[in-house]
């Protein structure tokens, strides 16, 4: 066995006994439940210590069929009539602790350096699929907003609500894979999976992967935001660690 594949079966073990874990003691107790998540977030630091990359895969692995999970139309009214206008009124904000707050519209992405990456993606409730994505790295909007040195972390916000934070102390955000999406497959991003803009975090679970992002903001730390929990997904389900910062 190689060097690389031992380590992902290593990666993909402890991630499952992990959540195995979290998943069983919460049944039991809070108190093991935390334990369980401490171990899990530990874990994931040192295995991704070196901020090593997600596998990539070749256009022959594209799943034919990628699950639409969780939101999968946004209903605000807002959404319906960017929508309509095929996202030509679409604009990212960027600001919060940054010099240069900027607001980009779908075709100043474009614009920017491209990336691809062919990924797989696995949602919570076990599935994975892969698909091949197309889009500017978060670290290279980051570095035109000009953050101070006080931002410590980055919230996403979307168009149906959700939100998330990512480290930028532990490089998710600044991940070379971490990407604002705007393609699928070789097309625009259907809106299924999140069109306009989607974020792309491939060390992840899937529900990191925020669609419809719709504002970014630089904060010192995610306590600031929601319950303090630093993601609507940990607000809402009521869960301390939120799929490895
Ligand atoms: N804004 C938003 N982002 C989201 C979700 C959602 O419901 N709303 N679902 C999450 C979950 S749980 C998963 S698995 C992936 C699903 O992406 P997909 O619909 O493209 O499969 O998006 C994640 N990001
Ligand atoms: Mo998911």
């Amino acid at each position: 066995m190689s060097k690389i594949s031992r380590r992902k079966l290593i990666v993909g073990g402890v991630s499952a006994g992990g959540l195995l874990l979290a998943g069983t003691a919460s049944k039991y107790s809070n108190e093991l439940h935390r334990v369980g998540e401490d171990l899990s977030r530990v874990t994931h630091r040192f295995l991704l210590r070196n901020n090593p990359l997600a596998r990539e895969f070749t256009t022959r692995e594209i799943s034919k069929n990628f699950p639409a999970i969780g939101t999968t139309m946004p209903e605000s009214e807002i959404y319906q009539r960017l929508l309509h206008g095929r996202f030509a009124d679409w604009r990212l904000p960027v600001g919060g602790l940054v010099d240069k707050p900027m607001s980009f519209s779908l075709a100043d992405l474009q614009s920017l350096p491209a990336r691809t990456q062919i990924t797989a993606h696995s949602c919570e409730r076990g599935w994975t699929a892969i698909a091949q994505w197309t889009g500017v790295q978060l670290s290279r909007v980051l570095e035109l907003v000009k953050p101070q040195p006080t931002a410590r972390w980055v919230a996403i916000h979307c168009a149906d609500g959700w939100w998330d934070s990512y480290s930028l102390d532990h490089f998710e955000a600044l991940h070379p894979q971490t990407l604002l999406a705007y393609g699928m497959n070789g097309s625009d991003l259907p809106v299924a999976h999140g069109a306009p803009v989607r974020l792309r975090v491939e060390r992840q679970l899937g529900w990191k992967s925020l669609k419809y992002v719709d504002r970014i903001e630089l904060v010192d730390h995610y306590r600031r935001l929601g319950d303090g929990k630093g993601s609507f997904v940990a607000d809402e389900y009521d869960f301390q660690w939120y799929g490895g910062v």
